[in-house]
């Protein structure tokens, strides 16, 4: 199938020169990296009495001022969120580490109203699940 994205230019240049290293296509490297996404979120499917793990988060300070949405779901995540680590990058960047650990619904709840933030530029999980 076809279909038509909108990403930013510099992005879709950094994808392009990586692909390119690697000597794939661009939509082989597409492909890959729905694959990859898919592969990670399979966890959710499975039915773990717990999970834990590691979320790490990179995203604009701008983007999140005043508002400061991520913020307001860590408080609202408490229960599953047993550590936080936040890294000022830059003076527009910011990274976090957030250790979660708890029952996986709720883990997956919180972990979908992250990736519907505005001014995340990267998100990675890494879970195992507790019996
Ligand atoms: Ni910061």
């Amino acid at each position: 199938m076809r279909f038509s994205v909108s990403i930013p230019e510099r992005l879709l240049k950094e994808f392009d020169r990586l692909t390119a290293r690697l000597s794939l296509d661009r939509s082989k490297a597409v492909r890959m990296a729905m694959r990859n996404m898919l592969a990670e979120y399979k966890w959710t499917e499975r039915m773990a009495e717990q999970v834990a793990g590691v979320l790490v988060l990179q995203y604009t300070f701008e983007e999140f001022r005043g508002k400061s949405p991520i913020l307001r779901l860590q408080h609202q995540y408490h229960d599953i969120i047993i550590s936080t680590m936040h890294i000022h990058l830059d003076e527009e960047n910011c990274l976090e580490v957030l250790a979660l650990r708890g029952k996986p619904e709720r883990a997956k709840e919180f972990i979908e109203k992250v990736y519907s933030l505005e001014g995340l530029k990267q998100m990675r999980l890494t879970l195992v699940e507790l019996k």
